[in-house]
């Protein structure tokens, strides 16, 4: 229930006490979303998780969040409500939807970029979406058919269609969501977000360029409403994960984070099977007779090389750094 003041504290009736959500945080204040109030709130001392342990955490925007409401108008943030996840880079909480935007030109679509997207997405609960686009400027030889074939949703982002009728499906997928785009600079994230929202207008690949502006422009992260419903973080840090990726999937999860291995990993041969090079491993056995694309096997692969020397004691130090 947010919107509403819904009860006084007891220490001070005056104050009141509400829930809502962090959409911006900026220099020590944080702006709270409730209904259709929007409070500038200062963070009171450390703030702790609603999870089991209850540590100290960093305020996030999508972050649910309960607040004091000051006679004076002064509101600060109490406490964090317990989150479903979150992302170090861009800093968000509570993602649902995260959208992986990829041009089939001026960059050319990379697999290993969007499985990589996808399964840090699968891997926190989040719903990858892939979107395509610049489908004037060539034709889709089965890029998208891969990710169709996976079980993934993907919409065709084609300007040039008569009623740009994707835009419709986006903003049903957005309904009620806090959403994210990803994908390569280039692909067309802030095209797609302007044509979205049209009131937001975005800096597009020409302007910004203009403005000499590099890509790492320190903006803090903000989630826009939508008029038809929803949420969306406007990330710049989010182009691409290569060179700067602050999260793995390890190895013993990553299987997990390519669904269309669920229906054939159980039934190899050997229990741990790495579904790389095994004897009687069903997913091998499903990539050669053409069941699972061997494109994201590869990425699969790839993921799976990067992570498999990890030690445990290097993941415990990673876990702390969080
Ligand atoms: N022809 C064509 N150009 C596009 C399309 N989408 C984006 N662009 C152009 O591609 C360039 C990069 O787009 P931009 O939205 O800035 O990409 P971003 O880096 O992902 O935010 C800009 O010049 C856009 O006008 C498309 O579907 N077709
Ligand atoms: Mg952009
Ligand atoms: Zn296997």
């Amino acid at each position: 229930m947010t919107g509403m003041i819904e009860k006084n504290t007891r220490k001070n009736p005056d104050v009141l006490q509400t829930e809502g959500m962090i959409i911006k945080g900026v220099g020590g204040f944080y702006y709270v979303e409730c209904g259709d109030r929007v409070y500038e709130c200062r963070a009171r001392g450390a703030l702790r998780g609603g999870g089991a342990g209850r540590a100290r955490i960093t305020p996030l925007a999508g972050d649910r969040c309960v607040i004091s409401v000051h006679p004076d108008g002064l509101a600060s943030v109490d406490s964090i409500l317990e989150r479903r996840n979150f992302l170090l880079r861009p800093p968000l909480a509570n993602l649902d939807v995260l959208f992986i935007v990829v041009s089939l030109r001026d960059p050319p679509p990379n697999a290993l970029t969007v499985d990589r997207f996808i399964s840090l997405a699968e891997h926190k609960g989040i719903e990858p979406v892939i979107v395509i686009t610049k489908l004037d400027l060539a034709e889709d030889s089965g890029f998208g058919e891969i990710y169709r074939k996976a079980g993934f949703t993907v919409i065709d982002a084609d300007y040039t269609s008569e009623g740009r009728e994707f835009l419709g499906a986006i903003r049903g997928v957005m309904k009620d969501k806090i959403c994210a785009f990803a994908g390569n600079t280039g692909a067309g994230k802030s095209t797609l977000l302007n044509a979205l929202c049209p009131g937001l207008d975005r800096e597009t690949g020409e302007t910004s360029k203009k403005l000499g502006r590099g890509r790492h422009t320190t903006r803090e992260t903000e989630l826009f409403s939508l008029d038809s419903g929803g949420k969306i973080a406007d990330t710049p840090g989010f182009s691409s994960f290569d060179g700067e990726f602050a999260e793995f999937v390890y190895k013993d999860e990553l299987a997990d984070t390519f669904r269309e291995f669920a229906d054939f990993s159980p039934l190899c041969r050997f229990t741990g099977c790495s579904h790389t090079c095994e004897k009687g491993c069903e997913v091998l056995a499903a990539v050669s007779r053409g069941e699972i694309s061997r494109s994201r096997h590869d990425s699969y692969v790839t993921l799976y090389n990067e992570v498999k020397d990890i030690k445990e004691w290097e993941k415990k130090r990673a876990a702390k750094l969080r």
